[in-house]
């Protein structure tokens, strides 16, 4: 009867051994799964972040960046967020009848090794419904949400429109 116990105590202690074994595997590749994900998120690099300045009055507003995709498989951002503004949407001005209008995208990809320019009269970060204006010389961040990806902070600096825009129309 001991002896019996003792057999069945050491069976036990086997099958307990089996069962860790995977699940610290199971574990471990999650760790790694995550790093690897983490290491991603410097494949995209952010630059040029600006978000123009409030004129008196303005219930909405826009910020525009360069968004830089040094990886080797193509991102997608899908969301901005902050709570600067009720709603916080992507855009983009398209023509229709001969006018431009904007127009809310789901989201903006960008291929392996390329960037998309975000600017005036393209791709914006559009705020609705304004918390507070954009003081020129402030500085926001806004988290940029990138497909299977941890959010990105980026620090946006206010400009006037006069001052960025004129810099971009160059074409
Ligand atoms: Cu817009």
């Amino acid at each position: 009867m001991r002896r019996l116990t003792t057999r069945t105590v050491l069976l036990l202690a086997m099958i307990a051994a089996v069962a860790v074994f995977p699940l610290t595997l199971a574990a471990g590749g999650r760790r790694e799964a995550a790093h690897h994900a983490h290491d991603h998120g410097n494949d995209i690099s952010i630059n040029n972040a600006w978000i123009r300045a409030s004129v008196d009055g303005d219930e909405n507003g826009a910020a525009y960046m360069v968004i830089r995709n040094r990886g080797k498989e193509s991102i997608r951002l899908i969301a901005a967020r902050s709570d600067l503004a009720l709603a916080v949407e992507l855009h983009t001005h398209t023509r229709v009848d001969g006018l431009m209008r904007m127009i809310e995208v789901p989201h903006v990809e960008v291929a392996a090794g390329e960037e998309v320019v975000f600017e005036p009269g393209g791709y914006h970060i559009m705020f609705l419904g304004l918390t507070s204006g954009f003081t020129e010389g402030d500085r926001h961040t806004i988290d940029l949400i990138f497909e299977g990806r941890d959010p990105v902070a980026v620090s946006f600096v206010v400009q006037p429109l006069a001052t960025r825009g004129g810099m971009q129309h160059n074409h």
